[in-house]
């Protein structure tokens, strides 16, 4: 494995500035609430906790639209902040780097953190969504559907996001889950020619064979890190409710658990983010089963075995 201890720091980053919604901010401390880092202590592994509790002390008095995107101040803050922490945690190699959120701005940090420790690393984004709209292309503005253009380098131009480097090269992306794409995003996906998966392809092969042929695309040798990100409404809204875009016929419970076993089994994977649970959202009971797998998706990327 490339971590070789049962080290883990664990980043809670309670932020909704990139998307509309109330509620998603919540998600980190219910998490937490809970018991998962009780139920990682229960698997050996040894936690830090960094709550971020502060990020919402980051948001400008004025923050006006800017090439289309909403709240571009805030979400660049405190995504430029956490970033650092990110970093922090991953560049000794030696602890895993669990990141709770938070809507999907905060792959923003995520991703440039872990990429900033791992620049050979390969990116697994499981997604009804492909969360690579340029501020050119989005038609809503909202920041947690355009962190991989920013990733990515294909958008270079907008004043707030200038700290992003471009540490994704097409050919380490790959999407699981995908059903709800933009034109303008489906656009870009084939100019960079980047390998997805959709739900269809799901259907069509099982989750078993996507998983290899998306490991096949990114990680054809299986010697890369891989980050994984994991927004919870790539799981059928029947699994997965409190979130802010649900969409319906999305991946099974098995099938979410099953990417993040398998990815664990690669002994490559050093970083998750599981991202969108939005505990404020439909009734508590749809909330807490949201909450409760996001918890259960975290531990099968920490190798829960289930025999
Ligand atoms: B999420 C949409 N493509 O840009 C947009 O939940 C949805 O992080 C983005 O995947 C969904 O607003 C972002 C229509
Ligand atoms: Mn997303
Ligand atoms: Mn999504
Ligand atoms: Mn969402």
């Amino acid at each position: 494995s490339i971590i070789t201890t049962k080290d883990i720091s664990v980043i809670g980053i309670p932020f909704n500035g990139g998307q509309p919604r109330e509620g998603v901010q919540g998600g980190p401390q219910k998490i937490i609430e809970h018991g998962l880092l009780e139920q990682l202590d229960t698997m050996g592994w040894k936690s830090t906790y960094q709550p971020n509790d502060d990020v919402n002390q980051l948001c400008p008095v004025s923050d006006p639209v800017v090439m289309n995107l909403k709240n571009p101040k805030y979400v660049s803050a405190v995504t430029n902040k956490v970033a650092q922490q990110v970093l922090e945690s991953a560049r000794s190699h030696d602890k895993f780097v669990l990141t709770l959120g938070g809507d999907h701005s905060i792959a923003l940090a995520t991703v440039s953190g872990i990429f900033g420790a791992y620049p050979d690393a390969c990116l697994i984004w499981v997604d009804a969504h492909a969360d690579i709209n340029k501020p050119e292309t989005t038609d809503s503005g909202n920041i947690h559907g355009c962190p991989l253009s920013f990733l990515t380098g294909i958008s270079t131009n907008h004043p707030d996001f200038q700290w992003v480097k471009s540490v994704v090269k097409p050919e380490r992306l790959t999407y699981i889950g995908l059903r709800d794409v933009d034109d303008g995003e489906k656009e870009i996906l084939k100019e960079l020619g980047i390998k997805a998966f959709s739900m269809h392809h799901v259907d069509k092969y099982g989750i078993g064979k996507v998983v290899e042929m998306a490991l096949d695309a990114v990680n054809p040798n299986r010697d890369l890190p891989i980050h994984l990100s994991f927004d919870v409404d790539a799981l059928d809204p029947s699994v997965a409710p409190s979130t802010g875009t649900p969409v319906r016929g999305g991946l099974t419970f098995r099938e979410g658990h099953y990417i993040c076993e398998r990815l664990h089994e690669t002994g490559l994977l050093v970083a998750t983010d599981i991202v969108e649970v939005n505990p404020a959202l439909e009734d508590e009971e749809s909330a807490f089963r949201t909450v409760q797998v996001a918890c259960s998706l975290a531990r099968s990327c920490l190798g829960e075995s289930l025999l």
